[in-house]
């Protein structure tokens, strides 16, 4: 039996599609309201296929908790928020998380760490914590890889890394991985997995920077950086990304982070790149500026943002260029006063927040488009006669861009 600890965004795809691959799950959360939804049959939160999958789950059997489950196999799937000062992780959870599996674990069990964590957290704060006690404990690092919006496809489908100290303890997980992962499972030890992982996000978050700044740089030099990006794309090894309003999410805008807290002299690209991310957000609120008196647009209160998610389609607020932009405007242009529109968000989040696209798109002549969701794709029709700046390259109609 797997007992998966935290049923977050990762932890709860990973142990249903477990669960529904023929292994014995229970899923553990010390929050009780969380454990209380799932036990009721609902979902936390929206995600591509994600609702059927846990019928499928409930169907086979899952079952959810708040106690740890006496086993020889944990799944610790916690937050690794990283420490703003420092630039560091903050690996309380991930400790906590395994302090409450080695309690309950017997000799000889392994505790698999899927969180984030940057290169050397292992060493430093998860094996004092296993070694300080009498039983052999084996520790795995797993990973997580899998896209929001897209998890459960690529739960099937991404390779995956397995770090272990005794490669015979990473045979034994990967075999429990390969009962739903269809692709390439690579075994190696515990700080090449955390390495990679981080390297992987700060690797998309460079490029998304690149993007950046050459929309940046083509807008000082009047150039159309989409068909720059799209025709340089045409040649064999250039792959641009898309620029954007940000960098959102809690993985590519925080893991970056991660080595240059650790390696300050050294990560100068990565550094470099985080603050041009960092940095959009600002950029969009100054073209707001621009396009207001270019359009003779005087009233803010008739400027709406479309999109507070950190991407389209999914539900995550979390580190969203929407939010950051709305903490960072000034009296100039407050963040109080805009409207804003997100058909993912029920809840009450920000000043002015509408939750019909109807209602938004009527109390304001300026739209200002942060995350293309299909819904706003789908209602294109609506914003004709709209000022529209698209920060995503979506819009079909006449708009202003980056
Ligand atoms: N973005 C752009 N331009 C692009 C691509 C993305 O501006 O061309 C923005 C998005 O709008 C978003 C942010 O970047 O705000 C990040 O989005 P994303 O879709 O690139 O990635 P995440 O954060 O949803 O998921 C990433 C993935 N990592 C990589 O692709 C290397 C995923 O595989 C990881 O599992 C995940 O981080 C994680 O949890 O670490």
């Amino acid at each position: 039996m797997i007992n998966v600890i935290g049923l977050g965004y990762i932890g709860l795809p990973t142990a249903l599609m477990m669960s529904t691959h023929g292994v014995e799950v229970i899923g553990t959360d010390y929050n009780k309201e969380l454990v209380a939804t799932l036990n009721a049959g609902k979902t936390t939160f929206k995600e591509d296929g994600l609702d059927e999958l846990f019928q499928n789950a409930l169907k086979s059997g899952i079952k959810f908790s708040t106690e740890y489950q006496v086993t020889d196999t944990y799944i610790v799937s916690v937050p690794t928020p990283y420490e703003k000062k420092y630039k560091t992780v903050d690996a309380s959870y991930v400790v906590s998380g395994v302090k409450a599996a080695l309690e309950a674990a017997p000799e000889n069990a392994t505790i698999v760490i899927e969180s984030t964590i940057s290169p050397g957290t292992i060493d430093k704060y998860v094996r004092p914590v296993v070694e300080a006690q009498e039983k052999h404990i084996n520790i795995v690092h797993a990973p997580e890889r899998i896209i929001p919006g897209n998890m459960v496809y690529e739960l099937l489908h991404n390779n995956r890394t397995i770090g272990a100290d005794d490669p015979e303890v990473g045979e034994k997980i990967k075999k429990i991985y390969a009962s739903f992962c269809q692709g390439e499972i690579t075994v190696t030890d515990i700080r090449t997995a955390e390495m990679t992982k981080v390297v992987e996000n700060t690797f998309r978050d460079i490029n998304i920077a690149f993007a950046n700044e050459l929309a940046k740089i083509c807008r000082e030099g009047n150039m159309d950086v989409y068909e720059i990006i799209r025709i340089a794309n045409q040649h064999p090894r250039v792959n641009i990304l898309s620029p954007g309003p940000g960098v959102g999410g809690h993985c590519i805008s925080v893991d970056p982070w991660f080595l240059v807290g650790d390696y300050p002299g050294l990560a100068n690209i990565i550094l470099q790149a985080r603050k041009i991310n960092d940095g959009m957000p600002r950029y969009v609120i100054h073209r707001i500026s621009q396009i207001m008196k270019e359009e003779g647009l005087q009233d803010v209160h008739r400027v709406g943002l479309y999109g507070l998610t950190y991407k389209e389609n999914v539900d995550d607020i979390r580190e969203s260029p929407t939010l950051q932009m709305l903490e960072r405007m000034d009296d100039a242009l407050s963040g109080g006063m805009v409207q804003v529109y997100d058909p993912f968000v029920e809840k009450d989040l920000v000043p002015n927040q509408w939750h019909d696209l109807d209602g938004f798109l009527n109390s304001v002549d300026m739209v200002v488009i942060m995350v293309g969701h299909d819904e706003i794709k789908e209602n294109f029709d609506k914003m004709k006669d709209k000022i529209v700046f698209d920060t995503r390259h979506i819009y079909s109609g006449k708009c202003y861009h980056l």
